[in-house]
């Protein structure tokens, strides 16, 4: 699969995992989980058609590891970032002391007045690592890095999960927990 094609269907089942399931038919299961054959059938159904070989070679090769099938490889589910109601059923987990944040300089004064709040999704994502968040960031033009005082607001009753596939998530991170790097 070339590599345009690859971003395309990708975008296409994070758009339908995360987002709007109902838009090609789907129903997310407890778990955010959906039939690999039922998913496969839904895309073709809407144009899109994906090979079971084709989908095991995305979720595979996805650089973020957005995807993630279950053990028996029968169901398949966006490993983070749905804006759909869904119960990941993740782990409150330890954070590391410190954890981080690329954002753009226009969300600044807002952070630094609200926090970083979750906005669209169900949590905040944090960064295990500087690299990480720059990347996130650079969505949005030339990122701004925060650390947050994660072990610290921990602490303070902030409760961390972590995804499958690294990402740190919480409700939100105050700003007295927060610093500009
Ligand atoms: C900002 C991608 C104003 C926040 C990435 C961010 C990540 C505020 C934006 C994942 C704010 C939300 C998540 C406040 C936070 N006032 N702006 N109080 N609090 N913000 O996309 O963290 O490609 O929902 O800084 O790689 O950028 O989808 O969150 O700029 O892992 O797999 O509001 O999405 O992964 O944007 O990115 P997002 P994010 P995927």
């Amino acid at each position: 699969m070339d590599h345009n094609k690859s971003i395309r269907l990708s975008k296409f089942l994070s758009k339908h995992l995360r987002h709007s399931p109902q838009a090609i038919g789907l129903v997310l299961q407890e778990g955010g989980w959906v039939g690999v054959a039922e998913l496969l059938a839904a895309c073709e159904k809407h144009g899109v058609a994906i090979s079971h070989e084709q989908l095991v070679e995305l979720v595979a090769g996805s650089d973020k590891q957005r995807f993630a099938f279950d053990a028996a490889g029968t169901r398949i589910r966006a490993q983070q970032g749905h804006s759909v109601t869904v119960d990941l059923q993740l782990v409150p987990t330890t954070p590391p002391a410190v954890l981080y944040h690329g954002t753009a300089p226009a969300a600044l004064p807002a952070i630094r007045r609200k926090g970083l709040q979750k906005m669209k999704r169900h949590h905040v994502h944090l960064s295990p690592d500087i690299e990480t968040a720059q990347r996130v960031g650079a969505r949005r033009g030339k990122p701004v890095i925060l650390t947050v005082a994660a072990l610290r607001l921990h602490e303070a009753g902030g409760i961390f999960y972590q995804s499958g596939n690294g990402v740190w998530l919480v409700e939100q991170v105050p700003p007295e927990f927060l610093q500009e790097l």
